[in-house]
């Protein structure tokens, strides 16, 4: 006779072989490694200390074992399970839950992983089969919740390390400062300004952990930078030498910052205002534009737009400044909500609030700069909100997980204009009709879908002075991919793509670790493309400048301090929203 323990054993290796067999069959189905390697990196909450309660009905742990587990959890898991594991695009994982599936069914899926995408962590040699065993223990546990952040918190980090009247009333160096490009360096916390007329890097400024967007002020004098621990950096153009101006942290996790750029008749407040939007607490924060001085906080937490429960934690995805009225649109992740945030009198602030699908991720203004056109990733659709109307225009359906970064607009031979997206999921390009004048019967549909060179795609560029489309793929598990990128002749789509090897043309050898090819940003004029070789922290990285007319190399930009570079920021064309 079996004990029902070795029973238990026997009946999870019988389902860890099916799951396996089903995983490998159904591969296709669920979320691919392109768009789980995305997902899943580290949180900047990693090493804040939290407070853990244990739950009486979980099996035991050391306060040694759940240092160890919050540590994978927050590294490993938090971007796709949440902070408070109410799920996003992983499924939720509160002890209501697990405590009932037990320590041994939950071993097996973390150790085997799922068809619906969940990794397998074990076989893959991720984690140990220790730490298998000690995850499945500690998400039994009540969740530990990271400290709120507050106004007193803010200004607690908030320098001004140049005050406004100690800065330069004129440009004081001899950069073409329209043409320089704010380049992450991913791993080092930094951003490079490199000059796009003579491609040298004027400086380096020391940034947030794991920096991630820049963004320009209205009048293209500063770029503000956010870093995934919620520290934004304002970088003043007109110094002799660019640098930070003045810094704060507006949370403990983050990922978007954007400044006010309505000129009209409800005021100018052109370069008045700077939001940046956190993703842990749930929270944005509206700051005086020439200091960084933060005024109002406002929680995104509520309910959600489909079954409309509480979310205790809806994080701030992208913003943008609206053209049309004084209003920041921010689009929250969890709740599947866009707000539309009027800032004329932010001690009465008003907020809008447009219902569309979950999870709101990226997104991009179409050509007229009118409507705001944001992928809810989970559920494969584009979200299209009239900024003039302040009202929901469509929602799109387009291929598996769509990422358009700020997606690429151009005038489709036969159908006018449209904004594409790329997916992570699959390789097709979407490429939306936005004219509902001129074309009415294609606005707001997929007048045609493109095949590219694979899934994976992260970001995709043109310009209203270029006839081609580019699209990169740097998460495609395939290495020919994720180190070239397709081009499509905008006049002439059903010609197919060229393929661009990007990182071949940079020359740099990388022994070990993955080169991918990264977001392509144009210059000012609109006459070269620009793409991140982005490598490991410790091996070379480039980036690759091409021709837009001939699509021949024109230039590559070497230098050791260019660590990780992924996402550029031409001043131009981020101040003018030209995409
Ligand atoms: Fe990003 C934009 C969130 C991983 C490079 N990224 C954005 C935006 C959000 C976001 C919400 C929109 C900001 C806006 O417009 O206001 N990114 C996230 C994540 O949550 C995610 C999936 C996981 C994480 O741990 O952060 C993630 N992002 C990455 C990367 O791994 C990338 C490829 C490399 C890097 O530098 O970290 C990356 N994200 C970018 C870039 C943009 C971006 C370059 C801006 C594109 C643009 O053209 O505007």
């Amino acid at each position: 006779m079996m004990k029902s323990s070795q029973l238990s054993k026997v009946a999870a290796a019988v389902l860890m072989t099916t799951m396996a067999l089903t995983a490998l069959a159904q591969e296709k189905k669920g979320v691919t490694p392109s768009e789980m390697n995305y997902q899943a990196g580290a949180s900047a909450l990693v090493s804040t200390p939290m407070v853990q309660s244990t739950n009486p009905k979980a099996p035991p742990m050391t306060v040694a074992e759940f240092d160890e587990a919050r540590k994978v959890y927050f590294e490993r898991c938090a971007g796709c399970h949440g902070v408070l594991r109410k799920g996003a695009t992983g499924k939720p994982l509160t002890p209501d839950i697990t405590v009932d599936k037990g320590t041994d069914y939950l071993k097996v899926f973390i150790a085997y992983g799922s068809p619906a995408g969940m990794p397998n962590w074990q076989t893959s040699g991720e984690l140990t089969e220790q730490q298998v065993d000690l995850m499945a223990r500690y998400i039994q546990h009540t969740p530990p919740t990271p400290p709120e952040w507050s106004m007193a918190d803010m200004k607690g980090t908030w320098k001004v390390t140049v005050a406004p009247k100690d800065r330069p009333i004129k440009k004081m160096n001899s950069f073409n400062i329209a043409n320089i490009f704010s380049t992450t360096l991913r791993d080092s916390g930094e951003v490079a300004l490199i000059d796009g007329d003579t491609k040298q890097i004027i400086s380096i400024v020391k940034t947030g952990y794991a920096v991630h967007i820049s963004r320009t002020s209205d009048s293209g004098r500063y770029i503000f930078v956010i870093g995934r621990d919620g520290r934004v950096n304002m970088i003043d153009l007109w110094m002799a030498k660019p640098d930070s101006v003045a810094e704060i942290r507006i949370g403990l996790e983050a990922r978007s910052v954007e400044t006010s750029k309505y000129k009209g008749k409800e005021g100018n407040f052109s370069d008045k205002l700077v939001i940046a939007g956190a993703y842990w607490p749930p929270q944005f924060v509206l700051m005086k534009g020439d200091t960084l001085e933060p005024l109002k906080i406002v929680s995104t937490r509520g309910m959600t737009v489909d079954k409309q429960e509480f979310h205790p934690e809806p994080r701030v995805a992208s913003i943008v400044a609206s053209h049309f009225k004084p209003e920041f649109i921010v689009n929250v992740k969890e709740t599947g909500k866009t707000l539309m945030v009027d800032y004329s009198n932010i001690d009465s602030l008003k907020i809008t609030e447009i219902g569309s699908a979950r999870f709101l991720h990226d997104g991009g203004w179409d050509s007229t700069q009118r409507y705001f056109m944001v992928a809810a990733n989970n559920s494969n659709k584009i979200g299209v909100i009239d900024s003039k109307e302040d009202k929901l225009a469509a929602i799109v359906e387009v291929g598996k997980t769509p990422h358009p970064g700020r997606g690429a607009n151009f005038v489709h031979p036969k159908f006018g204009p449209v904004w594409s997206t790329g997916h992570l999921g699959d390789e097709t390009i979407s490429l939306i009709g936005t004219d509902p004048v001129k074309h009415k019967a294609q606005a707001f549909k997929v007048v045609q879908t493109l095949q590219g060179q694979g899934g994976g795609n992260l970001f995709l560029k043109s310009h209203p002075k270029s006839s081609h489309l580019y699209i990169d793929t740097p998460l495609n598990p395939d290495a020919k991919l994720s180190q070239s990128v397709a081009v499509f002749d905008v006049k002439n789509l059903d010609k197919g793509f060229t393929v661009l090897p990007i990182a071949e043309w940079a020359g740099i050898a990388v022994d070990g670790g993955a080169m991918r090819v990264v977001q392509p940003e144009f210059n000012q004029a609109g006459d070269e493309v620009w793409f991140s070789v982005w490598s490991a922290k410790d091996k070379v990285s480039a980036i690759v400048v091409v021709d837009d007319k001939t699509l021949k190399l024109k230039t590559v930009i070497k230098d050791k301090r260019l660590i990780t570079p992924t996402g550029k920021f031409n001043v131009f064309n981020t101040q003018n929203d030209v995409y």
